[in-house]
């Protein structure tokens, strides 16, 4: 007997936008180029006629008014793309929006990156949701992947020595994190390095100790400060020299021994093919939440795997959403943490002597609690 099943392709019904600020774990951090009290993460729902609901968002340093910029850029200029769309198309929907004409003109980077990251990260949420399993599934993942978190909670730069040191015994001793990472970049690069060598003294030999210099440095100062970590046996030097500086990085990364990361503020694929071609990066750093998504993130992944780099997110998403990308792609065994934002969500990430668990709810792990919407959001319009 012949039975045709006939199923209606799902749809997207509306789309709604929202903004939390959440308070940092401290009264309020900085590193060499920012200081911030609260992480913004502007976002969005995307509802179906299925009933279920993708969770999507990026991050951001709380500031509401461009939070709001990516709000309406998701509502007005994605939504009326996305409406009435098959969610589960995420290729097509991506590029209808990623290439839209008028939009691309006015934004092949920045708040409109952002805004598409924060669609696409809804739309796998969705796809998981619907395929009713964990996004690292959906992504060909496997039960047995091994992901390790590094901290980056304990190293701020606002840090007083004894507090820096305080907090990176904390981590490793009471935490169990066999890696972490620092800020540096202050004003006077000689106590960059007696910080490092206070926590490298701290936590031993046996920890990998990261360090990020947010863009702050010039050559030839880089060269010099960058050169002497290779002392304390430092795992990485991150973002070294302004973000987009591809020269500057080939030049750096050829002088000095501890290998440069970098790609937090990279938008695209293209501009970390640049970085990547011109040997420019040695630990690859992108985020989901600042290019276009999960999707753009597991390409430039691929790119890097393809290129023998490894690869570490930047977690603009504190992880919740990477999570899922890093236990599914194969170039990925190393993720960033912050914890500020994990209990606003219905399945926070779990971390035991650092490893991620793998998340075990269906979706992308970004489905919010009311509460947490209650608490800390924002008008988003
Ligand atoms: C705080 N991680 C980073 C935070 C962090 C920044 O300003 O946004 O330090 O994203 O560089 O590697
Ligand atoms: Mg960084």
């Amino acid at each position: 007997m012949y039975s045709a099943l006939l199923v209606a392709a799902m749809i997207i019904t509306a789309i709604e936008t929202f903004i939390m600020h959440v308070p940092v774990t401290r009264d309020g951090i900085a590193d060499s180029t920012h200081s911030i009290t609260h992480w913004g993460m502007p976002g969005v729902m995307i509802y179906t006629d299925a009933g279920q609901i993708g969770y999507g968002f990026t991050g951001t340093h709380a500031h509401l008014a461009s939070d709001r910029l990516i709000t309406s850029c998701i509502a007005q200029c994605y939504g009326e793309l996305l409406l009435g769309e098959n969610p589960l198309e995420i290729e097509k929907l991506w590029s209808m929006m990623a290439y839209n004409p008028p939009l691309q003109w006015v934004g092949r980077a920045g708040i409109m990156t952002m805004a598409l990251a924060a669609v696409d990260i809804a739309l796998w949420d969705l796809k998981a949701k619907v395929a009713g399993e964990p996004l690292w599934k959906t992504l060909g993942g496997s039960e047995d992947a091994e992901v390790e978190m590094y901290n980056t909670d304990g190293g701020w730069l606002n840090f007083e020595l004894q507090m820096l040191v305080d907090d990176a015994k904390r981590l490793v001793e009471e935490e169990g994190y066999r890696s972490i990472k620092m800020k540096v970049g202050k004003e006077d690069f000689t106590e960059d390095i007696r910080r490092v060598e206070a926590v490298r003294a701290a936590v031993g030999p046996g920890v990998k100790l990261m360090t990020d210099a947010n863009g702050r440095w010039r050559m030839p100062l880089a060269a010099e400060v960058a050169g002497r970590l290779k002392d304390y046996d430092v795992e990485w030097i991150e973002e070294p020299l302004w973000h987009d500086d591809v020269r500057g990085h080939t030049e750096l990364a050829a002088a000095i021994k501890t290998p440069v990361a970098l790609g937090e503020m990279l938008y695209s694929l293209a501009q970390f093919q640049e970085f990547i071609a011109a040997g420019a990066v040695h630990f690859v750093q992108p985020d989901a939440t600042r290019l276009g998504g999960i999707s753009e993130a597991w390409q430039v992944s691929d790119a890097a795997h393809a290129a023998g780099l490894p690869v570490s997110p930047h977690a603009g998403d504190m992880a919740q959403a990477q999570a899922h990308l890093s236990l599914a792609h194969p170039g990925i065994s190393l993720l960033e943490f912050i914890p500020w934002i994990k209990d606003c969500f219905v399945e926070p990430l779990r971390i035991e002597t650092g490893s991620l668990r793998s998340p075990e709810q269906p979706g992308a792990g970004t489905t919010l609690r009311a509460s947490a919407l209650e608490r800390f959001g924002k008008p988003s319009a």
